[in-house]
């Protein structure tokens, strides 16, 4: 008899990192395995997201979980008792037709997503295998496990910040990094050197929602000057050790021909916004630009990758939000080359998997990422290296929920890289091939 048989599921209301409600799914198994796992939740969402069940009314900011908590308590619970955990296919399936909405908002994405992955991590235990290790599966059996490139948050902004600055992150990206420890190394000082700048130009003033340092700047672009700054005091080489992606977020100031650059005081339209993006990605060591613009902005996201797409990655976060079938749309128009991967977003781990699997048919670059609403879970790190997603992108460098996830991967290449002293390669040479 099946030791991955489930016996009960039930869910908790636990807090996220913005002292916000989420839930926490547990998940039992016969003979007594257990997995469990917390949903994130985004605070700039794409409109095709899977929408999270709230409570709404006064408690909590009408964040609460309570008819969340429930939903999992009674007919998720009642539809999964007796299903196979191992067979993530059919429990995200029911899940899927149990909710019975295109946007999984009857039960919520929050719901859905805790309780696909407590599936995956109880039957991982029940089989005594680390997540990553039954993720990745038999298959791949010979080729050899990498360890994701980070994409370390330095200056948080946006909405993650009040809107002190217009662009959401500023981040940056270790490609010359020979080891995740290296890169988590690079990406420490970096924040450090950041630090100590700010402190010398009386802007120091606290940290955004990821951990990133509160973008107390005059314009949009001083906040990149500032970071090669940082990255060069690190003693670091801008662009060969260590080069800047920005998520752009672009709607969140603005949509279709209407971009409104508060900070810098300019209205812009998209071919403008474009314009002003393509400077800075020739001016600056940027690899990486996400959402350059608004979700709905196709036109602008075309003209956009048809100008830089050869030289950079250009990353679909709310404008894929993690679906197959806008992966596959923005490769038939080249309207981006990279797809954020947010199991969230999607609501499954099987629908995650599908656009990750969309992704790759479409050669575009995957970033697996964790959200800006976090706790201590670290699911994404085991999924992306079980998963073989080559860039994993969860927040700065500072803060437990963040630091969870970095600290899980530093545990993950221990293991792998026991037998042979190293502590497991990254991909970086393969997510960016043009650089060294
Ligand atoms: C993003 C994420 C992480 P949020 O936009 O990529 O930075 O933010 O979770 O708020 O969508
Ligand atoms: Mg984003």
């Amino acid at each position: 008899m099946s030791n991955t048989i489930i016996k009960s599921v039930r869910a908790r209301r636990v807090w996220d990192s913005r002292g916000r409600p989420t839930l926490e799914v547990e998940m039992a198994l016969r003979y007594g395995a257990t997995g469990r796992a917390i949903a994130p939740a985004g605070a700039s969402l794409g409109s095709g997201e899977a929408v999270d069940l709230r409570d709404g009314g006064g408690a909590f900011g009408g964040y609460g979980v309570d008819k969340a908590v429930a939903a999992v308590n009674g007919a998720i619970a009642e539809r999964l008792k007796g299903l196979d955990a191992a067979d993530q296919k059919a429990v995200d399936e029911a899940l899927i037709a149990l909710d019975g909405t295109a946007d999984k908002s009857r039960f919520g994405g929050n719901a859905l997503i805790a309780t696909s992955m407590a599936a995956a991590h109880a039957a991982a235990a029940a089989l005594k295998l680390p997540l990553w290790r039954y993720l990745r599966g038999d298959g791949d059996g010979l080729l050899p496990v990498l360890l994701p490139l980070p994409e370390a948050q330095i200056f948080g902004g946006g909405v993650h910040a009040g809107g002190r600055v217009d662009v959401q992150d500023f981040m940056v990206v270790p490609v010359g990094a020979d080891s995740f420890a290296q890169a988590l190394a690079w990406s420490a000082e970096v924040y450090r050197a950041a630090a100590g700048l700010m402190t010398e130009q009386g802007r120091l003033a606290g940290v955004a929602d990821e951990g990133g340092l509160w973008p107390a700047f005059d314009k949009n672009e001083d906040a990149i000057g500032t970071l090669v700054k940082a990255i060069e005091k690190a003693g670091l080489k801008p662009g060969e050790d260590v080069a800047v992606s920005l998520d752009v977020a672009a709607s969140s100031f603005g949509a279709k021909n209407r971009y409104r650059l508060a900070r810098d005081g300019v209205e812009l339209t998209s071919d403008a916004l474009s314009g002003l993006l393509v400077d800075w990605v020739e001016r600056y060591p940027i690899v990486a630009v996400e959402d350059p613009m608004a979700e709905g902005d196709k036109e602008g996201m075309i003209r956009f990758t048809w100008a830089v797409g050869k030289r950079i990655q250009v990353i679909g976060d709310d404008f894929l939000v993690t679906s197959a079938r806008r992966i596959r749309a923005a490769a038939r128009d080249k309207a981006c080359n990279a797809a954020l991967i947010k199991p969230n977003q999607a609501g499954t781990l099987t629908e995650t998997q599908a656009a990750l699997a969309a992704a790759r048919k479409a050669r575009f670059g995957a970033i697996l990422s964790a959200r800006s609403g976090e706790s201590e879970d670290v699911s994404v790190v085991h999924l992306a290296v079980g998963w073989g997603v080559p860039q994993l992108k969860v927040g700065s460098i500072t803060r437990g929920e963040r630091t969870a996830k970095w600290n899980e991967g530093l545990r993950i290449a221990d293991a792998l890289g026991g037998k042979k002293g190293g502590d497991g390669p990254l991909p970086a040479r393969s997510a960016f091939p043009w650089k060294k």
